[in-house]
């Protein structure tokens, strides 16, 4: 009876994890949180039109007129160096470039498709020099690529009304698929694949899968985002589960919801448009910074964009926003870098995060002088100051945390405090305040 039970117990564990994806090593997955910060780029010959990368195919620009900009697409001013100097002086750690959008134009020298950017009058491997720069600057160098590819004749959409391709071959296009990632990750070494565009319905949960064990078959220290597979229903983007291939969710165009167990990445715009529009408006150094400390406190990374213009230059209202993130968090990043969400839930005017011994308080708003929250009467504060700066009076209670933070020693974008426990600030469980 009882090698029966344990006979059936075996098999029972061998389908389970059978059944499992193949799930990404946990210190690279440690590693990608730590650095907490990227740099998301949308570019491509459609910024000649300063319309959506993508989306505006066949609505704000003629497909056909979209189909042909490559020709006159020549960003002399390209200059990777600069670019990845800017993304690290920002005090991003890695890089997320968009090499094949929904427009299906490759921004790499392939060899499986003739409408990349070497027939371009520019005819220069942007990817490559940005890979090298990279290298360069030590940031890790990670590729957006669509799934969807609304102009390749095997991918049966178009995503314009009426028009589809009754001799669109899916399989063929997969194939397609699997040679140019294999392109990413063999010859660009790409440390991210960053999918998209699996929403659309001739992707289905089958090709997820596999193509998710394909590419880790490839190199198994390749980071894959949920957008692989089928699992993502909507925008908030939440789904890391052994049903679902992928290694971290996407929360698109807001902060993710508070998560320490699964790994997330919200992606969010310094403007409005992916692609770079003429005069976007662009968010205030407040909102860039709260944006990213809420992210963060909530356990996630942020995946910040920009998109260059058509000449290949930045924008320099946008390089200079970014440096002056950059500047927050030289004096800052202890709190940012390398640690973990929590315990304090982010709201619209605290957020925080946590390290060994320590909790990092990101304040953005108070009422008074006096700041009250909840806190276990087991982890005890032996002290209390503004990071890099003035002790703070503090008092603790058996719940409560109470602690004085005078209008003379607050940051006007986000002031920090570090609270020093006797202990490790892990074991603190979620907070709601
Ligand atoms: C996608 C892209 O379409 C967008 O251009 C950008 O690259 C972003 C990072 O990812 O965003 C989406 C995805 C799905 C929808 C809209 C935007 N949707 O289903 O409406």
């Amino acid at each position: 009876m009882k090698t029966l039970f344990f006979a059936f117990a075996l098999l029972f564990l061998t389908l389970t994890i059978s059944a499992q994806q193949k799930q990404a090593n946990p210190e690279l997955i440690k590693n990608f949180q730590d650095m907490k910060f990227g740099m998301f780029i949308h570019w491509g010959p459609v910024t000649l039109r300063g319309a959506e990368i993508g989306w505006s195919r066949g609505h704000q620009v003629a497909a056909d007129d979209y189909d042909n900009l490559y020709k006159e697409f020549n960003p002399v001013l390209f200059d990777a160096d600069k670019w990845i100097k800017t993304l690290k002086d920002a005090g991003m750690k890695y890089l997320v470039f968009t090499t094949r959008h929904h427009d299906g134009f490759s921004m790499w020298d392939t060899k499986f498709s003739d409408y990349n950017i070497m027939n371009s009058p520019y005819k220069k491997d942007v990817l490559m020099e940005l890979k090298n720069a990279c290298d360069k600057y030590g940031i890790l160098f990670g590729t957006y690529y669509s799934i969807c590819d609304w102009s390749h004749p095997n991918y049966p959409l178009s995503n314009i009304k009426g028009v589809d391709k009754p001799d669109a071959d899916m399989d063929k296009f997969y194939t397609f698929l699997k040679n140019q990632t294999k392109e990413l990750i063999e010859k660009y070494d790409t440390k991210i694949l960053w999918f998209d565009g699996e929403w659309e319905e001739p992707w289905t949960h089958e090709y997820g899968k596999n193509f998710y064990n394909y590419l880790k078959g490839l190199n198994p220290d390749v980071l894959i985002n949920n957008r692989v597979d089928k699992g993502r229903k909507g925008m908030e983007g939440v789904t890391i589960s052994n049903e679902f291939a992928g290694d971290f969710a996407t929360p698109e165009q807001r902060v993710g919801a508070f998560d320490i167990e699964n790994p997330w990445e919200s992606c969010i715009t310094i403007c409005k448009q992916w692609a770079w529009k003429p005069n976007d408006k662009m968010k205030s150094l407040d909102q860039c910074i709260q944006t990213l400390l809420k992210t963060v406190g909530g356990g996630g990374n942020l995946l910040f964009n920009v998109g260059p213009m058509m000449d290949g230059r930045m924008e320099q209202r946008q390089i200079d926003r970014l440096k002056e993130m950059g500047n927050w968090l030289k004096k800052y990043g202890k709190s940012v870098y390398g640690t973990t969400g929590g315990p304090y839930k982010p709201t619209n005017w605290i957020s925080s995060t946590r390290k060994g011994d320590k909790i990092y308080l990101h304040l953005f708003s108070l009422e008074n002088d006096e700041l009250k929250i909840p806190l276990p009467g087991s982890a005890v504060v032996k002290n209390c100051s503004i990071l890099k700066g003035e002790k703070l009076k503090f008092e603790q209670t058996k719940k409560e945390l109470i602690i004085q933070v005078p209008q003379n020693l607050r940051d006007k974008i986000a002031t920090t405090i570090v609270l020093d426990l006797n202990s490790d600030s892990g074991k603190i469980k979620p907070i709601e305040i």
